[in-house]
């Protein structure tokens, strides 16, 4: 065994991606699973039940918001690694549970570093999911060194976050790093995500069990990658030799309404025949332009992503239209 990882969000797009990169490199996992009425264990079903997982990997009830459980947790498993992708992920929903977003998104990392802190455990490697969403309107492209201006009550609760990781790094010597990944996305990407919400559209539309998709702003430039290269990122800083704070981008950017004619197009339809806009998909605050300059992971712990634009959307288009077909 290579060390124990406890990873937070591991029902999530990443977390499923970073556990299994996790376990076939001989890591021991564990995963933090809040309470929920409904099953949301899809995207790990496959790890978990696979026998030549057996006692390699665990999950534990614990919530983000729940201090207590987070020192239980830790003291119980005793992991060589944190790995911090738990979150009130979605940036248009923070706008509707501003202050529930500090606590889960802004809020946890300090209870987790604060709980290491108490346990005398702050030698344990603490890695945190910060995003591209901090530089909100800071122009374009964004590295390390950029001004941060986030525009969300998502994107304030992920600097706050990224600042006391950096300060307890700083200040009680922690072993914690921040990873700034811009949007990465997948077949596993949460449906009201907009790539994963315009390619399920696409297909049902060509399947014929729809008839539109309503979108909100389409001019918003973003930088998308592949949640499996940036996980591979992600387990490149936590080993890193020292903590320390890395952009992970692709260094591409195209427009939502290009993403949108480029999945429809890739089905012989025209997008615009299927648009619909609603003001129900626009934010307060918008975030025009995200592209990141990834060189220093690219120099420092020589990463670089496998997949491109084209080979993300075609991945998505194909894996969404075989769950359609089982549907
Ligand atoms: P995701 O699919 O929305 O997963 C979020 C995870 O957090 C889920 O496992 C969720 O559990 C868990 N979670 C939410 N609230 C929690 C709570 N109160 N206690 C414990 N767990 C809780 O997000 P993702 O795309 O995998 O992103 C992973 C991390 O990277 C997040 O922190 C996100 O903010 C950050 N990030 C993402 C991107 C991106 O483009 N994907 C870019 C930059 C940063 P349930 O399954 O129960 O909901
Ligand atoms: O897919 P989105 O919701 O992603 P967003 O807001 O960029 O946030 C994602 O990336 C961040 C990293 O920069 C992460 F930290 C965060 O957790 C999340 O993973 O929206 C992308 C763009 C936005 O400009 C939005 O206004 O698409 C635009 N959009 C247009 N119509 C829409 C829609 N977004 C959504 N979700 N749904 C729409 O109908």
């Amino acid at each position: 065994m290579k060390g124990k990882v406890l990873i937070t969000g591991i029902t999530g797009q990443d977390g499923s991606y970073l556990a299994e990169l996790m376990l076939a490199d001989g890591y021991e996992v564990h995963g933090m699973q809040r309470r929920t009425s409904t099953v949301t264990t899809e995207r790990i079903n496959h790890i978990m039940h696979n026998p030549e997982n057996a006692n390699k990997v665990e999950t534990h009830y614990g919530d983000l918001a729940d201090a207590n459980s987070i020192v239980l947790l830790l003291n119980k498993i005793k992991p060589d690694m944190v790995i911090n992708l738990g979150s009130m992920s979605h940036v248009k929903v923070s706008f509707d549970i501003p202050e529930y977003t500090a606590q889960v998104t802004g809020v946890a990392p300090l209870r987790i570093l604060e709980s290491l802190r108490a346990l005398d455990m702050l030698h344990v490697r603490f890695y945190q999911a910060s995003s591209s969403e901090m530089f909100g309107i800071s122009p374009a492209p964004q590295n390390e060194e950029t001004k941060m201006l986030p525009q969300s009550p998502y994107g304030c609760a992920k600097l706050y976050a990224y600042l006391i990781t950096k300060a307890y790094r700083k200040g009680y010597g922690a072993w914690a790093s921040n990873g700034i990944l811009f949007n990465h996305e997948s077949p596993r990407r949460g449906e009201n995500f907009v790539t994963k919400k315009i390619v399920r559209a696409a297909v049902r539309i060509k399947m014929g069990k729809q008839k539109k998709v309503v979108l909100g702003n389409l001019k918003a430039m973003r930088d998308w990658g592949h949640a499996k290269d940036y996980m591979r990122a992600v387990k490149l800083i936590i080993e890193h030799d020292k903590p320390d704070d890395f952009v992970v981008a692709s260094g591409e950017h195209f427009s939502v309404e290009y993403f949108a004619q480029r999945v429809f197009g890739a089905m012989s339809m025209h997008f615009e025949d299927y648009l619909e806009t609603s003001a129900d998909y626009f934010r307060p605050n918008e975030v025009p332009d995200l592209l990141g300059d990834s060189t220093k992971i690219r120099q420092v712990l020589g990463w670089k992503p496998e997949y491109t634009f084209d080979t993300l959307v075609q991945e998505m288009i194909n894996e969404t239209w075989n769950d359609e077909i089982k549907r």
